[in-house]
């Protein structure tokens, strides 16, 4: 499954520079409006524990990379721009920004934690603000979704299926599948006549979407400008640096460290370096900061509820036909079956199944079979 996080925020709140740092690649980075003026992609990654631990031999990935045992298995990333300062205050938001939402499977909503004063922005403000800037994105959903009501409701009246199989066709531009959209229904309290529906039920939908299929993550940034987190840890926000981020990112490219978890200076840093990086280290280490990485994995996995699952030709070596170790780590949502497995391997393969095989127990497995996290497969098709 492809999964991308957007990263939106009010200009200035340090977007790029997170980007940057989570891709590795360098936008334009300014302390003024609207430096950046377009969406740009890139690639960052969701961090878990390579099953080739429990080998002898280390993994080999096609995408992504293992540092020893931790797997690296990429996501995409958008550099979001166009959330104006004052939106969530009605101002409204451009309609670049809302198309660059719908492509995204969650977002960060990054918060710059100073005014333009660089005066701290109070707690409660900060969450007000956030709050807010979701309730737009919560609102904008939910009136795309009554758009037309009554002309979706006579197109669909002659259907007989299931609620999920005519709201598709409305909420289908959200990217939101038949599986997801009951899982919404589900949730709340929804009248199976769709011509009964009101507001109540299209900001209900909406919020439900925006939090649990769609989730916002509220991420604090500038950290290292913040002399005490625990107002701002204890208020559910999660506070990083993209500054800081950027930082490790360098000094691993110079060879300063090796290790951009233990960020452990090598003896090719200098004092001066040494000093700032070990400064760095340990406001991580005293839990003032949290890493990006860890705010990514944790959204993609837990809150968005997904799995990393290990397909393999060889359920006993674990290697693919040319013995590459574990050379792939599917994304996929918790749930999902042997035959989703083999259907995101190839439709061919899915078509084909036989059966799959645990590489763990050996033991065979159906087509219904509910896969678990870190789970390393072997389909067998046809
Ligand atoms: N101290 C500090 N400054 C930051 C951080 N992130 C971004 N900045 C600065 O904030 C300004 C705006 O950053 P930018 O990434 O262009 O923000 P954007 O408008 O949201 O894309 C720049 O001067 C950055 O150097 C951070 O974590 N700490
Ligand atoms: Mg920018």
């Amino acid at each position: 499954m492809e999964i991308t996080v957007g990263i939106a925020g009010k200009p200035n709140a340090g977007k790029s520079t997170l980007f940057s740092a989570m891709t590795g690649t360098t936008v334009a980075i300014g302390d003024y409006q609207f430096t950046t003026t377009e969406t740009t992609r890139g690639v960052s990654y969701i961090v878990t524990k390579c099953p080739h631990l429990e080998l002898k031999h280390e993994c080999s990935p096609k995408h992504g990379k293992c540092f020893s045992g931790r797997r690296y298995v990429p996501v995409d990333v958008l550099d979001i721009p166009g959330l104006i300062e004052g939106s969530g205050q009605g101002k409204g938001m451009g309609n670049q920004f809302m198309d660059s939402i719908r492509g995204a499977s969650a977002m960060i909503n990054l918060i710059n934690p100073f005014n333009q004063e660089k005066e701290r922005i109070p707690v409660d403000q900060l969450t007000n603000e956030a709050q807010e800037v979701e309730n737009e994105i919560i609102i904008w959903f939910a009136s795309r979704l009554g758009s037309e009501w009554e002309k979706f409701c006579r197109k669909v009246s002659h259907m007989n299926g299931p609620l999920e199989e005519k709201l598709i066709q409305k909420v289908g531009f959200f990217g939101i599948g038949q599986p997801e959209i009951r899982k919404i229904l589900n949730s709340g309290n929804f009248p199976e006549l769709l011509n009964s529906w009101g507001n109540d039920e299209m900001t209900e939908f909406s919020r439900t979407a925006m939090t649990v299929i769609r989730p916002m993550e509220r991420v604090v940034n500038k950290g290292d400008l913040i002399h005490d987190t625990s107002e701002l840890i204890n208020s559910g926000l999660r506070v990083i640096s993209a500054d800081y981020e950027l930082s490790i990112q360098r000094a691993y490219s110079l060879g300063l460290i090796t290790d951009m978890d233990s960020i452990e200076p090598t003896p090719k840093a200098n004092e001066k370096q040494s000093l700032a990086l070990e400064k760095i280290r340990n406001e991580y280490r005293a839990g003032k900061l949290v890493r990006i990485q860890d705010v990514l994995t944790d959204l993609v996995k837990n809150r968005m509820e997904n799995i990393v699952v290990y397909p393999v030709y060889d359920d006993g070596k674990w290697c693919d036909k040319d013995g590459n170790i574990l050379p792939d780590a599917f994304i996929m949502k918790k749930g999902e079956t042997a035959l989703d497995l083999a259907f995101a391997v190839h439709t061919d393969i899915g078509n084909g199944f036989i059966r799959a095989v645990d590489g763990r127990t050996r033991m065979i497995l159906g087509k219904t079979h509910e896969l678990k996290d870190s789970d390393v497969i072997r389909v067998v098709s046809r």
